[in-house]
This record gives C-alpha cells, structure tokens and sequence, in this order.
C-alpha cells in the first residue's frame, strides 16, 4: 500500500513509523509513506500557509494553493490514482468496516489540518471525509496516525496472526471478551476455570457469553438492530441472571 500525507508537521509522524506494526510494515516493505510539508509548495519568504477566516472570526485557516500543491505533488508520486481523505470532526465517524475499505485500497493520500481547519475550496475535492470521535483536537496529524495504525492492521505479515481476536469481534459487531494470561492466580484474583479445561465449544460459548454481556451493559448501542440466536439470547440471559451483572 502507499500512502502520502499532507502535514505542516511531518515530524510527527516519526513516532508512526519508528515503533510497532505499521514500522514493521514500512521495513516489510508492505507500506511506502511519504509526507509532504505544504510550507514546502509557498512562495512567500514566510513560508504561509495559513490566513485570516473571510467573514471574520477567530484563528486561522489553511490557504488553498500551499495544499493544492502538496497534494498534487503526492499525487505525481503515488503512481496511481489515488483515494484523497480529509481528516475532520464534519466527517463521516470511523468504524472498523471505514477501516476494512480503506485497507482495499491501493494508494492513499490523506490530508491533516491545522488551525480552525481547511480552505473549503481544497475539500470540495477530496473523496472522503473522516472524523475520529466528536471531540476537537489541535491538528489533523494524531487523526491520520490512527487511521494509518487501523488500516496497517490489514497489510500482509503485520499481525502476527492474521485473525486478531480485536477483529473478530468487530466484524461481530460485539465487544471483545475478557483476555487472560499466565499466571493463573495473581492479586488473589483466578482465572476462569472454562479457560483452563482446553474444551474448545465451551471457551466458545464461554467468550460469546462475555462479549454479549459486555456489549449489552457498555454499547448497547450495538445491540440494537441485531437479531440475536437462540443460542446468543440463552448465553446473553445467563450473562444477565449472574451475580454485580447490570
Ligand atoms: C479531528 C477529529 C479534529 C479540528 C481543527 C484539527 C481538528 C484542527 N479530525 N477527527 N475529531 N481535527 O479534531 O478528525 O485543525
């Protein structure tokens, strides 16, 4: 995959590419991730990028040609068309199905804001916008490593296992369940004992039950709209029925 940011911060995304997964992925060569500074594309002493709003206001907004420039360049050496994103709290909420389609694609190229945010004119022509929570941060960069992070999950020989655990819930549209480790007793606190019996169908049930009933008490918003099994309905009422259960 290749994938061009758009920062007036490029060194941010040093602690992307140095550590974990998606550096893995960059040595692997499975990601090319190149960043270009739209200070690099003024032509003013000061290297401007940003001005002050039409209309008034406070703070600042980014100028259209230093990012048209900067994204055209990328664009020259992505190699291909390339699928344009603007991360924004205006965008569409990332989900792990947002996620799974930007994964099919072939080169990206995603543009990180600064200041009250971008020229209009500049996102009239990108192809999608993405927020990552309703919250306002100081820049688009942090935005762009979560995705780039999310995404590089999807990449040939990241995971260590290709089917994580995370993934499977999210493609359930469930809560993941509780995971343990050695050692078995710690802080006077045990392992449940199901974990420890090696019997497959009942660590199944075991973690159904758990990720029904984590749902149900903390996103019961992902409940709605889903039909639930026989089986699923019998684990969740179990799950419910047992003693601090909500
Ligand atoms: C954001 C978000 C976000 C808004 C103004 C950058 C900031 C500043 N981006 N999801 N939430 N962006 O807060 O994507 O320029």
């Amino acid at each position: 995959m290749w994938v061009g940011v758009v920062s007036i911060f490029p060194d941010m995304f040093r602690m992307l590419t140095s550590e974990g997964v998606v550096a893995r992925a960059i040595a692997s060569g499975a990601l090319d991730l190149v960043i270009e500074n739209p200070r690099e594309h003024t032509e003013d002493r000061h290297s401007t990028v940003d001005d002050r709003p039409y209309g008034g206001g406070p703070g600042m907004v980014m100028k259209v040609e230093p990012l048209r420039r900067a994204i055209d360049a990328l664009k020259q050496r992505a190699g291909g068309p390339t699928r344009t994103v603007y991360l924004t709290p205006q965008g569409t909420r990332l989900e792990q199905r947002n996620v799974e389609a930007l994964a099919r694609e072939e080169r990206l190229v995603f543009i990180a804001g600064r200041y009250e945010g971008i020229d209009e004119r500049v996102i009239e022509d990108v192809d999608e916008q993405i927020s990552i929570g309703d919250f306002v941060l100081t820049g688009g960069e942090l935005p762009v490593m979560v995705v780039i992070d999310a995404v590089a999950r999807y990449l040939p020989g990241t995971l260590g296992n290709a089917q994580s655990a995370q993934d499977e819930s999210y493609r359930t549209g469930l809560l993941d369940w509780a995971h343990y480790t050695r050692p078995e007793h710690v802080m006077g606190r045990s392992v449940p004992t199901v974990l420890l019996g090696g019997d497959h169908e009942a660590i199944r049930r075991y973690r159904l039950r758990d990720a029904l009933g984590r749902t149900y008490e903390r996103r019961p918003d992902l409940l709605s709209g889903r039909v639930l099994s026989n089986e699923e309905r019998k684990l969740l009422a179990d799950y419910l029925e047992q003693p601090g259960a909500c």
